[in-house]
């Protein structure tokens, strides 16, 4: 008889395997073989396939052998996307689902290859004819396994293990308000690289500096003998070399006289890095953000962030969002509303999102879903936060939109909390000297009728304070915001992170019917009134530009399984509340200094 292994395996062999490097950087830019498309898939709630070895993609040898799966003749999933979506029994379904994709292949002297998989939620084990290449732990943050000496021409075929079941330790933990996708939901494809190649390279302003560039360039590959690398700018008459050390890594500073990136003008210049062996272009911005006071200045001068909270779900078609289409319409509406900024909540969002803000001149937030309540005590749970922010951060680290790199949302004023969230920050600061750190916190105080104040201790290590509050929805009502008082209690700068109510499209009311488009808008106005006293305030970005799916919104015939706090449907119809807030942005703009 078999003796069936428990479901902690997967837990059990996480110990075992050291966590993939951090991604290659600009896949974009890179030789690749999309591995999109359908792929075939196997249903296992109870993690049979690990037991029953899947991953070798058996057939039986003759008429008697019992081999009781077939990748082959299994229903398919579409890659990218999530699975909830794509089938009506897996709507609710949390579990691993094995994955298999055939593609042939013809191998090139002197190359490598990687299988490169811009997000698996939530835990990934990858095979490749039939070896383990490693495992992957976090929805939202690209990785990649060299595939190299496995490969053989003709066909091959690759493994998922893709499970996303919930865990306590896991980040997020157990409760989100946001629907657990899961599976391949970003593209996947083989990466041809050089046998020593460009992995990564940083190519930004200095910080606070408007004419001299800073960076560096990281080779993967033979670091014995020292290379000669080079940075490209064309437009700008820019073209320096430098030699790189034993790790393969050389750093440059170059004077720059450059056309700075802005939200009014988002310039991006074609940038070339390149190698003995290697090339990369590469489309970066140069801006400064700083912040001085309770200001935020953006190339030195002072910006007020117009902004919207979204989440990365897709409009209309419903599901995870991944496309380009889908990053045009959500960031279309953003800048429809006139924002000039947008909060990317709360994990790190698809590359194709960030490249357009990039281009589109909107301003990023960029979070890592350290959400709620996590296992704070937890080694792994703080080495899988820190996993998840360097890998955010790497992908991202040249976009010049990205301006907040934000720790955590709303979590508990626990004192095991702030040493937690306190190494990420330091963490954050050493990955990327330039941008500002943030974090939304919810942890305001009564101090006195209408009075609140917010002192949570992460503001002494937060170099811009979040806050969400929900005056006028989980407590007060709407017209008594007007009389409310923030205390702020550290001079640095606020961006009211979220506020909103929840009203289907359509559902019309009197202001104080709950539900109603009606109340959310008369929310929106006294919110609007309140938040806008707060002297620190720099910046808003409300909850939320569209409703989403959420598990935690069951109330029939209003939410039915959505959250519609959206100031669009899911289905793209605006409501009330869009246009207080675009009539807000509207005239706030119209106070501005030209330049911004
Ligand atoms: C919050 C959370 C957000 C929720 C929102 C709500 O404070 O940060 O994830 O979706 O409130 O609608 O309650």
């Amino acid at each position: 008889m078999r003796v069936f292994l428990p479901i902690f395996l997967f837990a059990a062999m996480s110990q075992a395997q050291t966590p993939p490097a951090p991604p290659i950087a600009n896949i974009a830019g890179r030789t690749t073989t999309s591995l999109n498309g359908p792929w075939h898939i196997i249903v296992d709630p109870l993690e049979t396939g690990l037991n029953a070895a899947y991953y070798r993609n058996r057939k039986p040898k003759d008429k008697r052998e019992l081999v009781e799966y077939d990748f082959e003749a299994s229903e398919t999933l579409n890659v990218p996307g999530d699975w909830n979506t794509q089938k009506e029994k897996l709507l609710f379904y949390e579990g691993p689902i094995w994955y298999e994709k055939t593609f042939s292949w013809a191998k090139h002297e002197h190359t490598r290859v990687f299988a490169h998989f811009g997000a698996v939620n939530y835990r990934a084990r990858i095979y490749c004819n039939g070896e383990l290449l490693g495992e992957h732990e976090g929805g939202y943050t690209p990785f990649d396994f060299e595939v190299t000496k496995l490969l053989h021409d003709g066909d091959n075929f690759l493994m998922v293990e893709a499970s996303n079941q919930r865990r306590q330790e896991g980040i997020p933990s157990l409760q989100t308000d946001w629907w657990n996708y899961g599976g391949l939901t970003r593209d996947v494809m083989l990466i041809e690289t050089p046998e020593t190649f460009i992995r990564d390279y940083w190519v930004q302003l200095a910080k606070g500096a408007r004419d001299q560039i800073d960076g560096w360039i990281q080779l993967d590959g033979n670091h014995s003998s020292e290379q000669r690398v080079s940075i490209e700018i064309p437009e700008a008459g820019i073209k320096a070399s430098a030699i790189t050390d034993g790790q393969g890594r050389a750093g440059f500073h170059l004077p720059a006289k450059l056309q700075l990136w802005s939200t009014k003008n988002p310039k991006l210049y074609d940038v070339l890095i390149s190698s003995a062996d290697d090339a990369v272009h590469d489309s970066i911005g140069f801006r400064t953000i700083e912040t001085r006071g309770s200001q935020i200045l953006l190339n030195g001068e002072p910006i007020f962030l117009r902004g919207i909270s979204l989440h990365e779900e897709a409009p209309v078609r419903g599901g995870r969002a991944y496309s380009a289409d889908d990053a045009q319409t959500l960031l279309g509406w953003a800048k429809e509303l006139g924002c000039n900024f947008v909060r990317l909540a709360h994990y790190p969002h698809n590359e194709n999102e960030i490249r357009l803000a990039d281009r589109m001149g909107l301003l990023v937030w960029s979070e890592i879903p350290v959400y709620w309540d996590v296992a704070w005590k937890d080694p792994a749970t703080l080495a899988n936060a820190r996993a998840q922010l360097r890998d955010m951060i790497a992908r991202d680290h040249n976009r010049a939109a990205v301006i907040l790199w934000s720790l955590s949302n709303e979590t508990p004023a626990k004192p095991e909390r702030l040493a937690f969230l306190r190494t990420l920050a330091e963490d954050a600061r050493q990955f990327d000297p330039t941008r500002l750190i943030t974090s939304a916190l919810n942890s305001a105080e009564n101090t006195g009728p209408d009075q609140q104040i917010l002192k949570d201790p992460m503001g002494e290590f937060l170099d811009v304070l979040g806050l969400n509050e929900y005056y006028g929805w989980y407590g007060g009502r709407p017209e008594d915001a007007d009389r409310q008082t923030w205390t702020i209690a550290y001079d640095k700068p606020l961006v009211v992170s979220e506020f909103g109510g929840g009203a289907p499209y359509g559902r019309h009311g009197d202001a104080e019917s709950r539900w109603t488009e009606e109340y959310q808008a008369s929310l929106f106005v006294h919110q609007l009134n309140m938040v806008n006293k707060i002297p620190q305030l720099a910046g808003l970005t409300p909850w939320v530009l569209m409703d989403f799916r959420s598990p935690r919104r069951p109330l029939a015939g209003i939410q039915d399984y959505y959250n519609r706090k959206g100031l669009f449907s899911n289905t793209g119809q605006r409501k009330q509340a869009f246009f207080v807030l675009q009539k807000f942005y509207r005239d706030m703009q119209a106070h501005e200094a030209p330049a911004r």
